[in-house]
């Protein structure tokens, strides 16, 4: 597919889109956020695509909203909640949706909706010198692309809410040590490791990490009685498929499984 705002390319049973409009610091326009809603479909339909890896070109992730498409100098600006709801919202639904895994390879500064893109995804790692900036207040803003969701329910709502109203910029190692972020390696690992894990992970039971994404979604809002009948529908799924029966297979035989994501 060929691209103008992203770089979307596929081996190894992993889907990799590269954000890339590195002089604005992968600012979001609504024509990038069609190519990523593309490509991440495309990547979710596709069974050839086991995990799909997110990253951003040059020295940013993400800068959120390109302010510049938001308030333009020549003309009346975009309703905003248009921009929300046509920009962010399916991106979010996508991602959280896509019954494979995603994992955000955050290699510089993530600010606003850059921010809440990132943690949306399912492991997020992150280089030494990246950070994190809910920048919305700065702009008199409210936090959108599932901030207001994730972040409270990933750092507590104390932690969520002053960074929300300072709009700190939070380093990676604090990201991870406040429950925001899965790991933070060197800066000149991140690509190597992300790789790693995205490739590692497309080896795996593709069905079941789809389901697990499903019953984790569900958590967010289920009380106890609700997610544990949540754990017995999904599991009579991954139960029927064939990697259950290659795992099972493998284990009793004492060899590596040979998951095939069905
Ligand atoms: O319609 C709506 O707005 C609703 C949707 C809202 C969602 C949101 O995401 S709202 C939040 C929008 N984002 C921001 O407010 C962050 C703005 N950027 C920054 O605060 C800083 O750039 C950073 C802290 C992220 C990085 O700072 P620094 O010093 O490393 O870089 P810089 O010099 O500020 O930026 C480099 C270039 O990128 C610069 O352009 P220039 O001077 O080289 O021509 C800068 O203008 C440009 N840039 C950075 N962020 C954006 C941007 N251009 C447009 N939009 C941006 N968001």
């Amino acid at each position: 597919m060929a691209f103008e705002s992203i770089i979307a390319t596929h081996a190894d049973g992993v889907a990799e889109i590269t954000l890339n409009r590195p002089t604005v610091l992968n600012s979001f326009t609504r024509p990038m956020a069609r190519e990523l809603q593309e490509a991440l479909s495309a990547a979710g339909e596709d069974p050839g695509v086991r995990a799909i890896l997110i990253t951003g070109a040059g020295r940013a992730f993400c800068a959120g909203q390109d302010l510049a498409e938001a308030v333009p100098s020549d003309g009346p600006p975009p309703p905003i909640a248009d921009i929300v709801r046509e920009t962010y919202n399916p991106t979010i639904t996508l991602i959280r949706t896509i019954e494979k895994p995603v994992i955000a390879a955050v290699n510089g500064v993530a600010a606003g909706a850059g921010a809440n893109l990132a943690i949306a995804c399912d492991l997020v790692i992150a280089a030494e010198s990246a950070s994190f900036i809910q920048a919305f207040a700065k702009i008199g803003l409210v936090p959108d692309t599932a901030g207001t969701y994730f972040l409270p329910r990933l750092v507590g709502m104390a932690r969520a809410t002053a960074l929300m109203f300072l709009g700190d910029r939070v380093s990676a190692a604090d990201a991870r040590d406040m429950g925001m972020i899965w790991r933070v390696v060197p800066n000149d690992l991140l690509m190597d490791t992300a790789r790693e894990v995205a490739r590692e992970l497309a080896q795996q039971p593709t069905r079941a990490f789809g389901l697990t994404k499903k019953a984790l979604n569900a958590s967010l809002a289920n009380d106890l009685a609700a997610q544990l009948d949540v754990e017995a529908e999904l599991q009579a799924q991954a139960g029927a498929t064939h990697d259950f029966a290659e795992g099972v297979a493998a284990f009793l035989e004492k060899r590596q499984p040979n998951f095939g994501g069905r």
